[in-house]
């Protein structure tokens, strides 16, 4: 696919270099307040439902994450194809094809909404999933308003730089499994990079990549924070082993097309 400079969706220079430095770019308002309200009614039927693609929080037992949604519901499946994720994808990556590897939300839900400990996604691509380099995109838009009071999402500035830093497994923290960066870690590359923690109204879109350390503390607001993910990957980079259910990790490497028709039409 080539990417058309002047379209109003295609990141600019200057995003592109922000990227690029921190690992880590926000949009605001990509989605428009209509989309973000299809979306959500869309995820509260989702998420009543009783399956191994809805992950629970361990000691509430409230919906933590909600899994494959692209084959759950069909404006998930329009969603993954939208031009405000296919066209930023490229302009990273170039031209080569990229597939949904996950589609999820992170739902940290009042009160209860559990932690993140810090972490990169190659770690987990790379020793479960088999991928070989740290080149997925994490894409998110925001389905509430994100606050420094909800559980944002913090980044380590810049800590992709020196290439995927070491990592230990955390099985017991919280209710999934993760490659974690410990104190040691996190804290020179805290020092030299900074911290960046986005915020900003439902409809705003993050970008970051698979090598850039990242974490999020428990909600203990009155106010969920609801956030899309889909992971995008080049399917020349696809998984080499096959060790997570492919709800989790998906095992159908059909390339993206950036479709053209409003996100809510027909849906
Ligand atoms: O939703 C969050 O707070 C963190 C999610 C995250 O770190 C991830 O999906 O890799």
């Amino acid at each position: 696919m080539t990417t058309d400079p002047t379209n109003p969706i295609a990141l600019t220079a200057e995003q592109l270099d922000t990227f690029h430095r921190d690992g880590v770019l926000a949009l605001p308002s990509r989605f428009s307040p209509d989309e973000v309200a299809g979306l959500v009614a869309a995820l509260d039927e989702l998420m009543a439902d009783d399956v191994p693609e809805n992950i629970r929080e361990k000691t509430s037992g409230v919906v933590r994450s909600s899994f494959d949604l692209h084959r759950r519901h069909p404006l998930y499946a329009r969603l993954v194809n939208d031009p405000r994720f296919v066209i930023p994808a490229h302009q990273i990556l170039g031209d080569d094809p990229v597939y949904a590897m996950q589609v999820k939300v992170n739902a940290k839900e009042a009160f209860t909404g559990e932690q993140w400990q810090w972490h990169y996604d190659f770690a987990t691509h790379h020793r479960e999933d088999g991928l070989k380099e740290p080149i997925a995109l994490n894409m998110h838009i925001f389905l509430d308003e994100v606050t420094e009071f909800n559980g944002p999402l913090m980044f380590v500035r810049g800590s992709h730089l020196d290439g995927p830093p070491p990592t230990e497994l955390d099985t017991t923290t919280t209710s999934y499994p993760l490659w974690t960066v410990g104190p040691s870690v996190v804290g020179p590359l805290a020092e030299r990079g900074g911290l960046v923690c986005p915020k900003g109204p439902a409809g705003t879109m993050l970008i970051f990549g698979d090598a850039v350390v990242h974490g999020s503390p428990p909600n203990m607001s009155p106010w969920s924070r609801r956030i899309f993910s889909l992971i995008v990957n080049p399917v020349s980079n696809r998984q080499t082993t096959f060790r997570r259910p492919a709800y989790i990790h998906d095992r159908d490497f059909t390339p993206l097309v950036a479709r053209d028709e409003p996100l809510l039409a027909s849906v």
